[in-house]
């Protein structure tokens, strides 16, 4: 009984979060903005591929951020010194972000100025899997570091992504990880997604994400 009354609460809360991620997506195509919802653990590179897309888009699109993290205004503070408009979004004890938290960060941004969003997820494989934010497209970054097993290990949360950065090749040999075996484990859990092999030190691979992200702007938000 006390079992059953557990699922309820938790399909309850998916229903109603799914409710408002709707509506934030509503809102964003009202306003023309393609929204990207980048997931994936601490330290795997997820802010500095944000701050590397800025340079690269910036003179092409107006880019705004939402920054979530535990304490988010360290990483807001990275994406601001590139000229964009950022909201940090402070989740304190909450390992995710949720589409309530980020209907009220689209209230604090300029919409009608903006024509892509870029929202980073608190750090981890786990917490973001279930919530829907109402982005256009959900990426998850993995570095060689987190080890070889890492993407068989967590199945759920690359069954929900259209892209897969692999990042840190360049240190791929130095933690001995062969950086292929980790893109054939997310493509047996997922083949529709597209996944990318990077550097974010070298930028290997980075074309393949700007590309990612114009297409999406540009052809649609599926
Ligand atoms: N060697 C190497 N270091 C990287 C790469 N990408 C990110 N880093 C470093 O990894 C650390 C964590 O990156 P960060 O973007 O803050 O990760 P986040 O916690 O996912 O936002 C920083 O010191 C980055 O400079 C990469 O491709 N290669
Ligand atoms: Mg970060």
């Amino acid at each position: 009984m006390h079992f059953v009354s557990v699922i309820d609460v938790e399909r309850d809360l998916l229903k109603a979060n799914r409710k408002i991620a709707h509506k934030n997506r509503a809102l964003l195509d009202r306003y023309n903005v393609v929204a990207f919802d980048f997931m994936g653990a601490i330290g795997s590179g997820k802010t500095l591929l944000i701050e590397k897309l800025i340079e690269r888009l910036k003179d092409r699109y107006n880019i705004g951020c939402i920054a979530g993290d535990v304490i988010a205004k360290y990483d807001g503070e990275r994406f601001k010194k590139h000229g964009v408009e950022v909201v940090p979004l402070n989740t304190g004890k909450e390992c995710h972000l949720d589409a309530h938290l980020v209907s009220h960060a689209l209230e604090d941004l300029n919409l009608e100025d903006l024509d892509l969003l870029f929202i980073e997820n608190v750090g981890n494989l786990i917490c973001p899997t279930d919530f829907d934010l109402g982005a256009h497209k959900r990426v998850v970054v993995v570095s060689v570091t987190e080890g070889e097993d890492t993407v068989r290990k967590h199945p759920m949360i690359f069954k929900t992504v259209d892209l897969t950065v692999i990042n840190k090749i360049d240190v791929a040999e130095a933690v001995e990880v062969d950086p292929l075996k980790m893109k054939r484990d997310a493509q047996d859990i997922n083949d529709t997604m597209e996944v990318v092999l990077t550097s974010l030190k070298t930028n290997e691979g980075l074309d393949r994400v700007v590309d990612f992200i114009v297409k999406s702007k540009e052809g649609g938000r599926g």
